[in-house]
């Protein structure tokens, strides 16, 4: 056992996803049933919030986790992320009444900016950063462009609960169990544009195409069902997803520390290298293999049939439109 505990940060830690998040990284789930842990739950300055906050610390104590070595509570960004060895940026504002998409990107903008300076200046060397609150591909690279010092590999934003879906979706159209589709992969932004990819996709190790042979289905009902998933959940919950987001940064933390099997890759946000025509820089999500050694790279060679490469090229044009607003913030 290594006994020094792995640091971990969660901004919007009294919200949603924050709830449904901390038992599980508290409880061994997403840094294996070996490694201490240490949260540092991080809020915004409201009384609201930080009292909330208080409430969900009390109930980490109830639960007597026995990894669980300390719990820091704050709403101080530098003294929150501080020797922090991994950053998890859940807490965004939400979308008001009235407000454009536009308007929440230059909004949520800055608390990036300064959640990347305390994160340069206060975390531990080795610090890894996902970033999930919404527009999570834009927002991780202004907090990347933020954080001179930290490499830009040790970021990336959240498109696993987007493959889950997809997964999902494949295995019940085809009607086998969920463990039988892999690959199921997500290209471009975190967003109405995202890209299931149901080529690359295999179901019994054979591409979903060929195993659903309903070209209809993929280019319509799949991909509408996938792309529009997080506003069914709203229209059905009253409030947004939070327990399947919260699993799928599990997964997304806990597949980054580990090898990837061999023949499969996770969907993972990261800065482009111009990969697959999308322009470096930009923070898109891609085919990612992990080497369990905080390394990563992403997988070459895949096609693209005319279909998916048009639905990508919408994709990373949103990319650029949101990079371009925020274009002051990038330093
Ligand atoms: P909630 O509104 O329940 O919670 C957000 C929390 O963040 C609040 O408690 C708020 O006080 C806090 N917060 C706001 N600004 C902060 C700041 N500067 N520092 C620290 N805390 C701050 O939202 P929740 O449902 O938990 O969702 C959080 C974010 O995840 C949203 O931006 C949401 O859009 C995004 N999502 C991203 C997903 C993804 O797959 N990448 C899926 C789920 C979710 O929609």
């Amino acid at each position: 056992m290594n006994p020094a505990p792995v640091r971990v940060a969660v901004t919007g830690a009294a919200g949603q996803i924050g709830y449904a998040l901390v038992f599980r990284i508290a409880s061994g789930q997403m840094f294996g049933p070996d490694r201490p842990v240490a949260l540092h739950l991080i809020e915004v300055p409201a009384e609201k919030p930080m009292q909330a906050l208080k409430g969900v610390a009390m109930e980490l104590e109830d639960c007597a986790f026995p990894l669980l070595r300390d719990v820091v509570l704050t709403s101080d960004t530098k003294a929150g992320f501080q020797d922090v060895n991994w950053a998890l940026l859940v807490g965004a504002k939400p979308r008001g009444p009235g407000m454009e998409r536009n308007d929440l990107i230059k909004e949520n903008g800055g608390i990036f900016t300064g959640q990347g300076r305390a994160i340069n200046d206060a975390a531990a060397e080795d610090v890894r950063v996902v970033v999930v609150g919404n527009p999570c591909n834009t927002n991780c690279m202004i907090a990347m462009n933020s954080a001179p010092e930290v490499p830009r590999e040790r970021f990336s934003a959240m498109t696993r609960l987007d493959q889950n879906r997809a997964q999902a979706q494949l295995a019940r159209k085809a009607g086998v169990p969920t463990t039988q589709v892999k690959n199921a992969l997500i290209w471009g932004n975190h967003s109405a544009t995202q890209v299931p990819d149901f080529h690359n996709a295999t179901i019994g190790g054979k591409p979903a195409d060929q195993v659903i042979r309903e070209r209809a289905w993929l280019e319509g009902e799949f991909f509408k069902v996938v792309q529009q998933r997080g506003a069914a959940i709203i229209t059905a919950r009253g409030v947004s997803s939070a327990a399947s987001a919260a699993n799928a940064l599990v997964e997304h933390v806990r597949d980054l520390c580990t090898p990837t099997p061999k023949g499969e890759w996770r969907s993972v946000c990261v800065r482009s290298d111009g990969s697959y025509g999308v322009p470096a820089g930009l923070v898109s999500s891609f085919p990612v293999r992990a080497d369990g050694k905080g390394g990563w790279e992403i997988v070459s060679g895949l096609a693209l049939d005319a279909f998916l490469q048009r639905k990508l090229a919408a994709s990373v044009a949103e990319l650029q439109q949101e990079q371009a607003l925020v274009a002051h913030l990038l330093g």
